[in-house]
């Protein structure tokens, strides 16, 4: 009949809309002409005015937040916002330094064109997680007397939250790292299989002997949901993807969502829109959730706990919620963190870390995974590394540079690990 006719042309066009994209969701978010400023803040009055505006979701975005050594903020603006923010800049006396004049543009380098050794992993160009993740099970698949596969739990999108454990023998110490956190710091994972293909194939004796007497667990890319919607709808997004009940702001920053001095001190926002949100409750989300459980039931295999994360070129400690206090093997902490520092100066590349106790180094930050692992669990030594670079491409760092940065962290990690055995902690 005609209704029949009709409703197949209807279910027609509809099933033509979508796949051609049109009735799908949003597209990928752009940041044309968004500009990034690297503030020097001078007192309170200026602070309070750059953090009230940082809670502007759509027209703000705080790439590094504030912190007493360096009294700056890196702050993204949208080209919308440019002359008020200016005029906020000149009324409150705040000096600024143009970091980043589009975005955009930096986005768009950072997709290199394939060449020719696209088809293998190569740490030349950044992978999405499908990609990491076929490359995983090609490596399970190539070393499986040394290597295995953990899981750590599901995501709250559902994806499965994958780790990789390398054991050359029985009875090593363990050794734990935990990577792309935050979805937008795109080094983390990359640095992480990098390490990883190092581990299993460097013909280096010093690499060798970090393989064969430490047992390593690697988690590459631990926020699944919050990586995978960087690289598919918005390159700069950093937390969690569940939605909260009463506001569309969507998401937990991970970082912020563990069990020790949850939401404190002001080392988190209790704001659903702002990038440093500690979810509802501790372990509101699922991920945090899977580590805790995870890491409880391992705890007794592991000795260090590392965090990767980017950017700023920074080796902190615990503890993250006070500096005003600080754990009582922070000299040990410290003698390690400048043996991790000074091997990676003394590379030709000369490049700076700074290290100490998050509080007194960058600033309070509460809930976060590495504090709950000293804490907690009383692991004595628990690090999280801020890879390169201080702000001229801040998260959007240049495929290039991957590599680089991974030799910087090898070159870090041996020392750590030396120091820290020296010091009797392995
Ligand atoms: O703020 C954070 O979560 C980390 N910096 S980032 O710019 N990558 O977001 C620092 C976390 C500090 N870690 C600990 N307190 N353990
Ligand atoms: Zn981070």
């Amino acid at each position: 009949s005609l209704l029949k006719m009709r409703l197949l042309w209807l279910l027609a066009t509809l099933v033509a809309l979508t796949s051609a994209g049109i009735l799908k969701d949003s597209p990928k978010e752009r940041y044309d002409n968004f500009r990034v400023y690297k503030l020097t803040i001078q007192n309170k009055i200026q602070l309070a005015a750059i953090e009230k505006i940082g809670e502007l979701t759509k027209k703000y975005n705080i790439w590094k937040e504030y912190d007493e050594r360096s009294r700056q903020i890196d702050i993204m603006v949208s080209p919308g916002e440019l002359n008020h923010f200016q005029e906020l800049l000149k009324f409150n006396n705040i000096s600024s330094e143009l970091m980043i004049e589009n975005v955009q543009e930096r986005i768009d380098e950072e997709q290199v064109t394939p060449t020719a050794d696209s088809a293998t992993f190569g740490w030349t160009k950044y992978y999405e997680l499908e990609e990491i993740e076929a490359w995983l099970d090609e490596i399970l698949n190539a070393y499986p007397s040394v290597t295995e596969e953990f899981i750590v739990g599901k995501s709250y999108e559902g994806r499965t939250i994958r780790g990789i454990k390398i054991s050359h023998k029985a009875g090593n110490p363990g050794i734990f790292i935990e990577s792309n956190i935050h979805a937008r710091e795109w080094i983390t994972s990359a640095s992480a299989t990098w390490f990883i293909n190092q581990l299993l194939t460097s013909e280096d004796a010093d690499v060798r002997s970090l393989a064969d007497n430490y047992d390593w667990h690697i988690i590459p890319v631990f926020n699944v949901d919050g990586f995978e919607y960087s690289h598919k709808k918005d390159r700069m997004w950093r937390k969690t993807r569940q939605p909260h009940a009463t506001n569309a702001c969507i998401g937990a920053d991970a970082n912020r969502n563990f069990d020790s001095y949850w939401l404190q001190n002001n080392g988190a926002s209790d704001n659903p829109c702002s990038e440093t949100f500690a979810g509802d409750n501790p372990e509101s989300e699922p991920e945090a959730k899977a580590l805790v459980e995870y890491l409880t039931k391992i705890q007794d295999q592991i000795s260090v706990y590392i965090s990767f994360h980017s950017y700023g070129q920074y080796l902190l400690s615990p503890y993250g919620h006070t500096n005003e206090e600080f754990p009582e093997n922070y000299n040990d902490i410290l003698t390690i963190g400048k043996a991790f520092a000074d091997a990676i100066e003394a590379l030709p590349y000369g490049t700076v870390y700074q290290y100490g106790s998050t509080a007194d180094v960058l600033y309070v930050a509460t809930g976060t995974s590495v504090d709950w692992v000293f804490n907690e669990l009383g692991k004595k030594i628990g690090y999280t590394i801020e890879y390169r670079d201080k702000g001229r491409y801040g998260f959007i760092l240049p495929p290039v540079q991957i590599i680089p940065n991974c030799e910087e962290l090898m070159v870090g990690m041996l020392a750590l690990i030396e120091k820290t055995k020296e010091l009797g902690y392995l």
